[in-house]
């Protein structure tokens, strides 16, 4: 539980598996935030905003990039930014944006999403194509389309260079533009052997979050070409979420993108060990693909328990994780969690599996 600490003193003492969004901010995060020279970044004169969505552009390779309040907002945004009401917008019938983000595509955007299958995690071009209706005067205008980079419901699960390529070489051939939820992209390009950028270049705008794996308290960063960005600033106030003083919080950003994406693959390798073992306890299963980065979808319909007793006699021991579905449980590993705590999971699942 290293780093889970205040004044030298526990905060919490289980193991906690639910997300990655429960990374404290470091010690230098929170020093660099007390420190951090500000100033009204509506104006774009908080020198913090400024140095961290110039950081972040470059990092995914892209012209410009805006500092927004969660993942959610900078997914709204690119929605908001790439369309006009009306149009429809296809994606992942499993992703974050149509799933989990309270319709804001649909009621803030007056946009009609058409949802194409990514159970396994990644939508293909030949999907796409598919699900374009052409111009009959019938048809709402599609002129977008959204993949996720990893994808959180499949377990993690990366799209590869190639595959991103690909995508984007289709989406572009037909005169849409693709947005990439990467709220874990940087777990991707870990996972990959690859500089985000391979992955980010293709896409014509990206959001990934500073407060998940990366431990920031708050914040996520949408980039991309600077006439994109600009109109997207104009979103993000419509949305309320054009801050004042909002170095204190990017300061932490700033840390989290120089201090923490390298450590991710630490995160990748716990999860791997914490999958092995599992897949070896009588009744339940992980699927190999679904453990690539720091996210496992774990089957447990071979036990007699179903998916919220098994959440509850795990709490009970010490370790908790989210239910997926009545069959299934969802563990994310980041920086609070060490390789004690691993061996305490393994241990907690097996006593729970055995009931
Ligand atoms: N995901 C959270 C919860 O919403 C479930 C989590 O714990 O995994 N895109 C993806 C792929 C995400 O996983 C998330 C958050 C978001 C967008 C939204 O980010 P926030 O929470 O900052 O709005």
């Amino acid at each position: 539980m290293r780093d889970y600490y205040v004044d030298g003193k526990a905060v919490v003492d289980i193991v906690d598996l639910r997300s990655d969004t429960f990374t404290q901010p470091t010690g230098k995060m929170r020093e660099a935030m007390a420190n951090a020279p500000v100033g009204d970044d509506v104006f774009e004169e908080d020198p913090t905003v400024n140095r961290l969505e110039e950081l972040a552009a470059s990092m995914v390779g892209k012209e410009a990039a805006l500092f927004v309040v969660s993942g959610t907002m900078g997914n709204l945004v690119a929605t908001l930014t790439h369309t006009r009401p009306g149009d429809e917008v296809i994606l992942g019938a499993n992703s974050h944006i149509y799933g989990y983000e309270v319709g804001g595509m649909a009621r803030i955007g007056g946009l009609m999403p058409r949802v194409v299958d990514d159970s396994e995690g990644v939508i293909r071009p030949e999907q796409v194509l598919r699900a374009l209706r052409g111009d009959n005067i019938h048809y709402a205008p599609t002129s977008l389309v959204c993949m996720e980079n990893s994808h959180n419901m499949s377990g993690g699960r990366v799209t590869d260079v190639k595959e991103t390529r690909a995508l984007a070489e289709a989406v572009h051939e037909k005169g849409l533009k693709l947005h990439m939820d990467g709220a874990r992209v940087f777990n991707a390009a870990a996972a990959l052997g690859v500089e985000v950028t391979e992955l980010t270049k293709p896409v014509d705008s990206v959001m990934f979050c500073l407060s998940k794996g990366l431990s920031a308290p708050v914040g996520s960063i949408l980039a991309g070409d600077r006439e994109f960005v600009a109109r997207a600033r104009k979103f993000r106030k419509i949305l309320g979420g054009g801050m004042r003083q909002a170095g204190v919080i990017a300061a932490a950003g700033i840390i989290a993108l120089e201090d923490m994406v390298d450590r991710l693959r630490e995160d990748h390798a716990r999860a791997k060990r914490l999958a092995k073992e599992l897949a070896g306890i009588p009744g339940v299963s992980v699927i190999e693909s679904n453990y690539q980065t720091n996210i496992l979808l774990i089957d447990i319909e071979g036990t007699s328990l179903g998916a919220s007793q098994f959440v509850e006699k795990l709490y009970e021991l010490g370790v908790r994780v989210l239910t997926r579905s009545d069959t299934a449980l969802r563990a994310v590993i980041h920086r609070h969690i060490d390789d004690e705590d691993i061996d305490k999971a393994i241990a907690a699942f097996r006593k729970v599996a055995a009931k």
